[in-house]
């Protein structure tokens, strides 16, 4: 394998587990899975499908924690290990300047990206449907709230961590207002975070002959990475099946400077829903990847997914390793 140049701060510290003994797996759950419990807060159903970057000296991130309301709802928090969290008990609050935009009525499925000076939030948020909602923090603390990205109906919306052509880049997969039976991943582009355009076909659905975990629909998930082979992107793909939708992730190789060209794409998934947590929950069969971290010098990943969107779960692998399980097993 010729060596691979990984982008990204060395993060020594991250969360890490080996993989077991004798297993063959490209990667491998954590033993101590869930690692957020779904009652975590006095007031929450369930936390999952949740986002985590570094932050000062140790990690932060925004929750999707669904209330006992069964309401949707974003929440800040903070970890000095990235595995064990203190989640605010108040929902997140945007601050706004526009009334309308600002106005919150629900969100979820949160991601967050670093970009040259700050943290900026993207979700899928309630605007006459679900849409791409955009924010930016430098603290975790104030959350200003910009326009939202797309029309509805858009759901995963996942920034490249750097410009693209000299502008911000984004990932959506357009969407239905219910439970979308279709998806296919999109890219975008906009000068100044307000106006999005450039649109650009990635991915489809993969034929069911072919790949059946993703036949039904795909999303973005974690903040794509960076390497010398292209971009790194994770994403979740659908299978519908004879009881319901499900979720599984693989991995894609995307072009650096035209990410809409997909390079390599996973044939086999990487996880498919199987512990016990994963498939028993609010939604049986879910695993919903929206965040990882990585150590460039080791090439180490950890990847936060939401599990049968209650609890969330990490899994670990090895960023040189994925890359070429996408290269020899690509569709
Ligand atoms: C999708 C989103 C995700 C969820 C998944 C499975 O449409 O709503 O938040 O994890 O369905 O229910």
């Amino acid at each position: 394998m010729s060596k691979i140049n990984i982008l990204g701060d060395n993060l020594p510290n991250m969360p890490w587990e080996d993989r077991p003994v004798g297993s063959k797996e490209v990667v491998w759950r954590y033993s101590a899975n869930p690692v957020i419990p779904r009652n975590l807060l006095p007031t929450s159903n369930s936390i999952f499908n949740s986002a985590v970057v570094t932050f000062k000296d140790g990690y932060a991130g925004v929750f999707r924690c669904d209330d006992t309301n069964r309401r949707m709802r974003l929440h800040v928090g903070f970890s000095k290990d990235a595995i064990n969290w203190q989640i605010n008990e108040e929902p997140l609050k945007f601050e706004c300047d526009d009334k309308e935009i600002g106005e919150w009525v629900y969100g979820y499925d949160p991601r967050v990206c670093f970009i040259e000076d700050r943290y900026y939030v993207t979700w899928c948020n309630g605007y006459h449907g679900p849409t791409i909602g955009v924010a930016y923090t430098y603290d975790f603390v104030t959350f200003h709230q910009l326009e939202n990205a797309f029309l509805p109906f858009n759901r995963n919306g996942v920034m490249f961590p750097r410009k693209i052509n000299g502008n911000f880049a984004m990932l959506s997969r357009p969407s239905d207002n219910g439970h979308t039976p279709f998806g296919d991943i999109f890219y975008s582009e906009s000068p100044d975070m307000e106006f999005w355009g450039k649109h650009r076909h990635v991915m489809s659905p993969a034929p069911f002959e072919d790949s059946a975990w993703q036949c039904t629909k795909i999303g973005a998930g974690p903040i794509p990475i960076e390497t010398s082979e292209g971009w790194l992107l994770i994403y979740h793909g659908v299978l519908a099946s004879c009881n319901g939708f499900v979720y599984s992730f693989g991995s894609a190789i995307l072009d650096l400077e035209e990410p809409w060209k997909v390079k390599y794409r996973s044939g086999p998934y990487l996880i498919s829903p199987q512990k016990e947590y994963e498939c028993m929950g609010d939604v049986p069969n879910v695993c919903f990847p929206c965040a990882s971290l990585h150590d460039p010098a080791t090439g180490r990943i950890a990847i936060y997914y939401g599990c049968a969107d209650t609890v969330t779960g990490l899994a670990f692998g090895y960023i040189p390793e994925i890359i070429e399980f996408t290269k020899q097993k690509s569709l």
